[in-house]
């Protein structure tokens, strides 16, 4: 396979680990970087010896000939680069959020369809190889039919250190954090009928809701609760765990702190330790989310080669987009959101 020459637009606190993924993985690899910031540029270009640099993405597409470009920046630069990608005929990912409005994120979508453009969200928490386990259980018969779902958040881990951004929006812990949780949701349960949504600001300091608790309908009839809270102080902190307990008509999954699953089904119970590798440039307690970044980047190496659509697709993503707006709307109106209606 011939090696892919890809960009990264945005050199910030998360893009690091996207480049280590990029320089571990075989059919591609990252020619040219771009950022607004200088000190960033530098930063990012010395740590991997990128020497192409640019600080406008406009002049990044107009000199490189890229077969993707990997869009790192924060949510609101990302509809004008995505269209720029697609008018400029390059295959992207973006980074979650994947827009800030749902109408945003519907006209990226149509504009690389548009262009012919694949297009993958960096959706990375349905990757984590926790995540991955469960799902493989139950595609497995193990529990049978599943009937009801939570999914789980729960920390008071200091996110605002590293991303200072996360304590000044409107919107907080749905919009950066429960997107994952949701997609989890969508990716073990199916599609999303209606939502119900309650939320609270605990933390007097931040502008956002820092705890939400959400309530769907699958289309398949299970019913789930999605909970996140970044102001629950436990004895044992599990950031950046998600927690899953699932139950089927033969069975049920526990995804328990410290990685532990637990599966009772037809064929009696087991437990496993299903830990993420620490990756050579991984460290803790982020490796689990590291090694997310490398699989799903791997899988749209793979997809590009194949001409598949890639499972976070843009298109796959409006569904999960849909859940963190109507979790927004029904929380300001207390009323169940239908998800059809928003899409
Ligand atoms: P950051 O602010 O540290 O980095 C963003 C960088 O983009 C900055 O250096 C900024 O100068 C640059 N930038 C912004 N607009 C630009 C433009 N138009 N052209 C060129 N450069 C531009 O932010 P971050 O914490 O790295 O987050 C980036 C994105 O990654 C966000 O969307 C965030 O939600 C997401 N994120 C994802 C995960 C995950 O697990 N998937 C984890 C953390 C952050
Ligand atoms: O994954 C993310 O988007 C991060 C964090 C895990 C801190 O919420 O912002």
């Amino acid at each position: 396979m011939s090696t892919l020459r890809g960009a990264l637009i945005g050199c910030g606190f998360f893009a690091v680990n996207q480049m280590h993924a990029w320089r571990d993985i075989d059919g591609a690899s990252i020619a040219a970087i771009c950022d607004r910031d200088p000190e960033r540029l530098r930063i990012v270009g010395d740590q991997f010896g990128i020497a192409r640099r640019y600080s406008d993405a406009a002049a990044l597409f107009a000199n490189e000939t890229l077969d993707f470009v990997d869009i790192a920046t924060t949510v609101n630069s990302h509809r004008s680069l995505v269209e720029m990608a697609a008018d400029n005929r390059v295959p992207v990912i973006c980074q979650k959020p994947f827009a800030p409005t749902l109408a945003d994120a519907k006209a990226m979508v149509k504009a690389c369809a548009h262009a012919g453009v694949p297009l993958m969200v960096h959706e990375n928490f349905r990757w984590q190889s926790p995540i991955q386990a469960v799902r493989a259980v139950l595609d497995s018969g193990e529990i049978g039919r599943p009937f009801f779902g939570r999914i789980s958040f729960r920390s008071a881990y200091d996110v605002f250190s590293g991303q200072p951004y996360l304590a000044t929006g409107k919107r907080f812990i749905i919009e950066d954090l429960g997107i994952h949780i949701l997609d989890i949701a969508r990716f073990l349960l199916g599609d999303v009928s209606s939502l119900t949504a309650r939320t609270k600001r605990v933390n007097p300091d931040i502008a956002g809701e820092d705890v939400a608790t959400m309530l769907m309908d699958h289309d398949s009839g299970a019913t789930s609760v999605v909970d996140c809270s970044y102001a629950t102080k436990l004895a044992t902190e599990p950031f950046p765990e998600t927690l899953i307990e699932l139950d089927g008509s033969d069975g049920t999954i526990r995804l328990a702190q410290g990685y532990k699953l637990t599966v009772t089904g037809r064929s009696g119970t087991s437990v496993t330790d299903v830990s993420p590798p620490l990756l050579t440039w991984a460290s803790r307690p982020w490796h689990n989310i590291q090694e997310s970044v490398m699989t799903i980047q791997k899988h749209w190496v793979d997809c590009l080669a194949a001409g598949k659509e890639p499972a976070t697709s843009g298109a796959d993503n409006l569904k999960t987009f849909a859940l963190v707006e109507a979790a927004y709307a029904g929380a300001a109106s207390r009323q169940p959101v239908r998800i059809d209606e928003l899409l």
